[in-house]
């Protein structure tokens, strides 16, 4: 899905599309047309800025934005636009994605990013974030997000522990 994309997920590494892709399924699950991309802070610096600052003039509402590591993604993507930028701490071997979790939430004042949890928790949250964040200018995507509230809360109070 990615005709005029209202939401962007960028993640650092291929590796990264395992769990990120759980994030595009939902955001699919709301019909809210999304485009995700690998892009690196540090591998691909240049074409990172290039595409994070022309997101906005293509109609973008939402970036996401995912990482492993001290990679930072999430910030650098946010120092080049004003949109939301939602970032998602991908697990990574060596720290168990407490590094990609303090270098994405750890933002010095005045660039901000909203941090999501580490994993697959985080990559559903992000979509469900931006499609909040979305519904704030479209009641019929709000509608959705209460139907899927509703659904979760039906769920939990039919389960029968045998
Ligand atoms: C980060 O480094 C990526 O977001 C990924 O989580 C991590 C490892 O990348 P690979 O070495 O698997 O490509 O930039």
């Amino acid at each position: 899905m990615s005709t005029n994309p209202l939401v962007i997920v960028l993640m650092g590494s291929k590796s990264d599309w395992e769990v990120m892709r759980q994030c595009a399924e939902m955001l699919t699950q709301f019909d809210v047309a999304h485009e995700c991309r690998v892009l690196s802070a540090h591998r691909t610096p240049v074409e990172t800025a290039e595409y994070v600052s022309g997101a906005e003039q293509r109609g973008v509402e939402v970036v996401i934005a995912a990482a492993g590591g001290a990679a930072h993604l999430a910030g650098v993507c946010a120092a080049h636009t004003v949109l939301p930028v939602l970032g998602v701490p991908m697990e990574s071997a060596s720290l168990k994605g407490m590094d990609s979790l303090l270098s994405t939430a750890q933002m010095p004042a005045g660039i901000p990013v909203g941090t999501l949890a580490i994993g697959p928790a985080g990559a559903r949250n992000a979509a469900l974030l931006a499609v909040a964040i979305l519904a704030c200018s479209r009641p019929p995507l709000r509608g959705k997000l209460k139907e899927f509230r509703a659904g979760q809360r039906a769920k939990i109070l039919k389960e029968e522990l045998k």
